[in-house]
């Protein structure tokens, strides 16, 4: 079991907070999702297989944009 942390652009309230947590649940291999609206994050619990492009793809599908938090330049 892995866990991935993402962090997610464009959400604004509860009704983004769902789109995102039920595109995630969709892909398989996920096992759980916890969305934080106020940090604009995501934590999702997973299969080993999962991998983090797809876990973004579904966010970006749901249409938000998400990536794998680090330095920013
Ligand atoms: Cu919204």
């Amino acid at each position: 079991m892995h866990t991935t942390t993402l962090t997610i652009t464009g959400m604004s309230c509860g009704s983004c907070r769902n789109h995102v947590d039920a595109a995630l649940r969709a892909v398989a291999g996920v096992t759980q999702v916890h969305v934080d609206l106020a940090a604009g994050s995501v934590r999702i619990s997973h299969e080993d297989g999962v991998m983090p492009a797809d876990l973004i793809l579904a966010v970006e599908d749901a249409g938000y944009d998400a990536h794998l938090p680090g330095p920013t330049p």
